[in-house]
């Protein structure tokens, strides 16, 4: 029998941590025949809730998991991952200024990418979903010197599935039919949903949509503003979407991308496209034997080169707000 795969969750108490938790457990994250041991890092006050949800994790009976243990100490929570899914983050709350909530994830962040260094497993991946994603992302790896930059991502597959979803319905096709979209810059309202390279059934998706006004009026924000439309349907953020899409980023990172394909993931830029060096942004990547690359050669139109510099700087900004903090 195959040794588990340690998988580390931040905020596994949380609402994403009760969708996410599941499914890793029933082999979605890293595939059927694959054994996992979860290890979940919360604050001290929601660790009963966090035995709460691996009493549940039990009464699944799940062949593959074979045990979950849990801590509020991050040092030990980290210790032998392979993979963390770091979901718990402070939010933004009322009042609260940007510097400020920057400076209470750089708090949880920073001794995380410690921890990860300190005690990680040498394959460690590292997918950040808890916001400022990007910028946290950059925290964490700043931190943990010893690991491979290529080891942290921030997540924007959520933003990537989103813009599946929507293409499709003004498309009239099927999710399955698409190919090649591509999520840049940073998880945020100024994140550029690409379909310029993307495809539909074959052909390309801008000339097939052929709809400037539909892409600039109504795909670019309707992707951009999701989260918001989900709060105010809802009542509360997305959170089953977006442990799917989770589920999919670590998936598509150890499985690797399909013949013909590529996906969005929040990389460690190498100055591909224009983005700063060692920035933490969306790029279309494909990925093979558990490494990622970013896509290279594909041109840019002057519409999508406005749209990706804007997010660009402002992840720049955040970079130089969190250096100006310290915090990397
Ligand atoms: P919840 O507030 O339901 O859960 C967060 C959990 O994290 C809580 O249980 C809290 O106790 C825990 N936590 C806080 N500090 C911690 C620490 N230092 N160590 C371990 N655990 C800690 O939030 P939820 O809805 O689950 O969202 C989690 C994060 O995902 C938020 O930052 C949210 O903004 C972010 N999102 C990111 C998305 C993305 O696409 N990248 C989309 C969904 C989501 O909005």
């Amino acid at each position: 029998t195959r040794t588990p795969v340690n998988v580390t969750v931040t905020g596994a108490a949380g609402q994403i941590g009760y969708a996410l938790l599941f499914r890793i457990a029933s082999g979605q994250l890293l595939g059927a025949d694959v054994p996992v041991r979860l290890r979940l890092l919360e604050i001290p006050q929601a660790v009963k809730a966090a035995e709460g949800t691996a009493m549940e994790l039990d009464d699944c009976a799940f062949p593959l998991l074979s045990g979950v243990d849990i801590f509020d100490d991050a040092t030990k929570a980290f210790e032998g991952a392979n993979v963390a899914l770091l979901v718990g983050a402070r939010p933004r709350t009322k009042g609260m200024e940007r510097g400020d909530l920057l400076e209470a994830n750089g708090g949880i962040f920073k001794p995380q990418g410690e921890a990860i260094n300190a005690g990680a497993a040498d394959d460690i991946k590292v997918l950040v979903v808890g916001n400022p994603a990007n910028t946290n992302a950059l925290i964490a790896r700043s931190h943990a010197p010893d690991v491979p930059a290529e080891r942290f991502t921030a997540m924007t597959r959520l933003d990537h599935n989103r813009a599946l979803a929507q293409l499709a319905r003004k498309a009239g096709v099927s999710v399955a039919d698409l190919r090649k979209l591509t999520i840049w810059g940073n998880h945020s309202a100024t994140q550029y949903p690409d379909i310029f390279h993307a495809e539909i059934a074959g052909k390309n998706a801008a000339e097939t949509v052929n709809d400037q006004a539909w892409l600039e009026n109504d795909f670019i924000p309707t992707v951009a503003k999701r989260g918001a439309a989900i709060i105010e349907a809802r009542g509360a953020s997305s959170a089953a979407s977006a442990a799917s899409a989770a589920i999919d980023h670590v998936h598509t990172w150890v499985n690797g991308t399909a013949e013909g394909d590529w996906t969005s993931m929040a990389v460690v830029s190498d100055g591909s496209y224009g983005v700063p060096e060692g920035l933490i942004s969306s790029f279309p990547v494909t990925t093979k034997d558990g490494a990622w690359e970013i896509v290279q050669g594909l041109e840019i139109n002057e519409f999508s080169r406005g749209r990706i510099d804007a997010s660009v700087a402002e992840l720049a900004e955040e970079r130089d707000a969190v250096r100006k903090l310290g915090l990397i």
